[in-house]
């Protein structure tokens, strides 16, 4: 057969040709009629031509190769924009900006307007697009599986100072991106019963829902690979009850579809609602066993047994929210392909990997047994049947009762329950933590047994971010400046910013550097007055943090700083010299009260700085709505110092923390989670480190902290407190933030905020005196820059590919 294709141009007349064919025959839009999200379309279509061959010779190189696969479960891939990062990794971005601005479009202009792919919470979900990036850019053949929520991360909006949550229907204009795969289609089980027939087991009378395929092109940037993410959308597997129809009940006759495909309707903020668990359980599920039989199937294409399945296909586990893959897989060797348990077994275990993102406890997965036996009849069965062997095994090791109580999958007291972190320690070949810290912690704390168990196990993957994203694409200006310094081939090589150590003194370099700051400050300036209607200076000191807002992310330490510096400002004019804008963003949990408590503390706050004529320009407070990934690439690259406050032992690693100091911000910091490791890097020259260590923190609790004592003993402090407690920032509610005074002073203080809140405020006195000295300032930054390098997430992927998934590069014709 001759297969002949057009391949696309590349030059700019090719380009042009493109977009208007797409406009007419994709788009069906007249160019005299087009709206902007039509040329943004267009454009897009012409864009991922340019992916699609690179797509098809990877697979088939991966093919013919007989490639190691790596696969990537995870419930979220914050993935934001697509349309800037895939003109960057084919290097089309100057010419597609020629091409459109022929036709009279602003590239800028249409690439605000798509909307981000938001299918995920926080560092967890942009972890796994930043690994996506690496794997493309590296060859290592990789598949991202994960949900297409039809709804992403609620849109926030701030309504008199409180947060509102909106649905974020992202796919309202259509997903250029995509490739539905209506023919990649898989049956998912829930509910029904088990029976035994023989040594079989079947699971029967089982309701089932349609996992359908689709796919996006994840491009590597300066190599012809390309990977695969794979999201399943829920369909029903009857359109209509028919019976329903036929008596006339139309309503009824599309209730269970609307039912079966609530399955990947949304992403989950939060799981604090009994109703909303179970759906959570059906998604995780739903997944795991559609991304399950697709690798088997694709697998089994090229293979006629499951001996060399480890040495061929690696399953990672981000988090515990895809264990259920472990059961499911057990579940289709066993049942639907006769293997041996012992030979299941030993499969399994070559096969998945296991990352670790949190030692909170409040956040270790559990699921009642009752409702796992109801949902998974099978999955619960093999559970136990993996426990038993396991608690066998360390008896036999001369394991105490009480150790094979407290390391048993199920967790025995009160409502029975499945430990899923456990569960995915027991089976995996490698559990990791994503910092140094926090991998410690990990094996001191909640796999303390299994450390002593198998400590061969466990080992730390320090987390890393994407320079094309968070460098190359956020901020064209600093770019710029390096590129001339240490050339650009920092984009697939990080540690080639330290060849900026060489030239960072020269005034040439910092008058640069300083340009392109204040030309991000000037952009995230007209940003904030065109949306937020606000004015903020640009030749202030740009003090930011933007996250999750959380108790144990410290928002409210902050806020307290903030109020300190106010208080300063009213009473003692003169004491305060540099100007500052605190910029916070985050989004609260929507069933998290006092996170949405913190959100309308610093909105009141704003509102009185920022009308206060005795402050003016000296500090302004901006409470950026709807914080996401494409809001992030905007706000990072102006900071001046990056907020990263977390109380020792709760951050697991952090990932802002390396974009910021990665755009020139220096950190202001807790040791805590990747903070350590940015330190040794730095230097602490180059940073401000304070506060109580990880095992300070553990004495104070058990010496029995008295947050009052504290309160009481700095007045500084006492004023700030009462401020918030008597209304100040809340005239017209005066008793708003009453809970919030309380939680400091009366009710424990867990975090540990009024400990740390002499050593902040030192240390913020620090970041002024530093701060007045531009030239010494700009030095630090440029230092920071230079020795991000170890945090690329092409470090962190070559770690895992060498170490755990033992995978290689492809190997493709340039
Ligand atoms: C984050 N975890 C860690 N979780 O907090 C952060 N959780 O320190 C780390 O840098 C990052 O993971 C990457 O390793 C999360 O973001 C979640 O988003 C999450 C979502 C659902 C349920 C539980």
């Amino acid at each position: 057969m001759t297969f002949e294709f057009d391949a696309p141009g590349r030059d700019l007349e090719s380009l042009k040709r493109s977009i208007a064919n797409k406009l007419m025959f994709v788009v069906g839009k007249d160019p005299e009629a087009a709206r902007p999200e039509d040329w943004l379309h267009a454009a897009a279509y012409a864009v991922r031509d340019q992916l699609v061959e690179r797509w098809m010779t990877t697979t088939r190189a991966q093919y013919a190769q007989d490639a190691k696969r790596v696969y990537y479960l995870s419930m979220e891939f914050l993935i934001g924009r697509t349309f800037s990062n895939a003109m960057l990794a084919v290097g089309l971005r100057e010419r597609v900006k020629q091409a459109l601005a022929d036709f009279g479009v602003d590239i800028d202009a249409v690439t605000e307007l798509e909307p981000d792919a938001a299918l995920g919470n926080g560092g967890l979900g942009r972890l796994a697009a930043c690994f996506l990036d690496s794997m493309a850019t590296l060859n290592i053949p990789g598949f991202g599986y994960g949900i297409r929520y039809d709804y992403g991360m609620f849109k926030q909006t701030i309504v008199d100072g409180r947060q509102v949550e909106v649905p974020d229907y992202w796919l309202t204009h259509g997903n250029p991106w995509e490739f539905p795969r209506p023919e990649v289609t898989y049956r998912v089980q829930f509910g029904g019963h088990v029976v035994k027939e023989g040594d079989a087991y079947k699971w029967v009378d089982s309701h089932d829902v349609q996992a359908m395929a689709y796919d996006t092109i994840i491009p590597g940037y300066a190599t012809k690979a390309t990977n695969t993410l794979r999201l399943w959308s829920a369909k029903a597997t009857q359109e209509i009850d028919l019976g329903a129809f036929n008596r006339g009940n139309y309503m009824a006759a599309v209730e269970t579809k609307n039912h079966s495909e609530n399955v990947s309707r949304v992403l989950y903020p939060d799981d604090s609602t009994p109703s909303g668990r179970e759906l959570r359980l059906h998604q995780e599920y739903f997944f795991c066993s559609a991304s399950v039989q697709d690798l088997l199937r694709r697998y089994l294409r090229t293979h006629d047994n499951f001996e060399s399945l480890p040495d061929k296909v690696s399953i990672h586990l981000n988090d515990t929210h895809p264990v259920l893959a472990i059961p499911e897989l057990m579940r289709l060797l066993l049942d639907e392909h006769h293997l041996p348990w012992a030979d299941a077994w030993r499969l399994c275990q070559g096969v998945f990997s296991y990352t670790n993102h949190t030692l909170m406890h409040e956040a270790l997965e559990t699921w009642p047994v009752e409702m796992m036996g109801r949902i998974l009849p099978r999955h619960l069965q093999i559970i136990y049947d993996i426990n038993a062997q396991f608690l066998h095994q360390i008896s036999l090791r001369g394991g105490s009762p009480e150790l094979l109580r407290k390391v048993s999958l199920v967790d025995e007291a009160g409502e029975r329950r499945v430990r899923m972190a456990y569960l995915a320690v027991v089976t995996s070949h490698s559990v990791n933590g994503v910092s140094a810290l926090h991998s410690e912690l990990m094996k001191e704390s909640i796999f303390f047994d299994f450390a002593n168990l198998w400590p061969e196990r466990f080992n730390n993957k320090t987390n890393g971010i994407t320079p094309r994203r968070w460098l190359a694409q956020a901020n064209p200006a600093l770019s710029a400046v390096l590129d001339k310094q240490v050339g650009t081939g920092w984009r697939r090589d990080l540690t080639q910013l330290s060849g900026l150590n060489a030239v960072l003194t020269s005034p040439k370099v910092i008058e640069a550097f300083q340009g392109a700051k204040l030309v991000n400050k000037q952009r995230l300036a007209a940003w904030v007055q065109a949306n937020m209607g606000l004015t903020i200076p640009t030749d202030a000191l740009y003090d930011v943090q933007v996250k999750r807002i959380h108790e144990y992310k410290r928002q409210l330490l902050n806020v307290l700083h903030v109020i300190t510096r106010y208080l300063r400002i009213i009473n003692n004019p003169g004491s305060v010299t540099v100007p500052r804008v605190v910029v916070f963003a985050g989004k609260a949990a929507s069933a998290y009260h006092m996170a949405k408590q913190i959100i309308h503390l610093i909105n009141s706050v704003a509102k009185v700085v920022n009308n206060d004529p005795r402050v003016g320009n000296l500090l302004k407070v901006v409470f950026i709505p709807n914080y996401s990934v494409s809001l992030a690439e905007r706000i990072i690259p102006a900071a001046d110092l990056s907020e990263q406050i977390s109380t020792a032992g709760t951050e697991a690693s952090g990932t802002g923390n390396m974009k910021f100091a990665l755009n020139g911000a220096l950190t202001i910091g807790t040791l805590d989670g990747a903070n350590v490791e940015i330190l040794e890097n730095v230097g602490a020259d180059n940073i401000f480190i304070f506060g109580l260590t990880t095992p300070q923190v553990a004495a104070t609790r058990a010496a029995g902290y008295q947050p009052r004592a504290i309160a009481e003993g700095n007045a500084e402090l006492t004023a700030v407190l009462e401020a918030i407690r008597d209304g100040v920032f809340s005239p017209d509610e005066p008793g708003r933030f009453q809970s919030i005074y309380d939680l400091l002073v009366n009710w424990g203080d867990h975090y540990l905020l009024l400990a740390d809140y002499a050593a902040y405020i030192a240390a913020q006195e620090q970041v002024d005196v530093a701060y007045q000295s531009k030239e010494a300032w700009s030095v630090m930054a440029l230092r920071n820059v230079a020795a991000m390098g170890p945090f690329s997430a092409d470090r962190t992927i070559g770690e895992y590919a060498d170490k755990i998934w033992k995978s290689k590069p492809l190997e493709l014709a340039s």
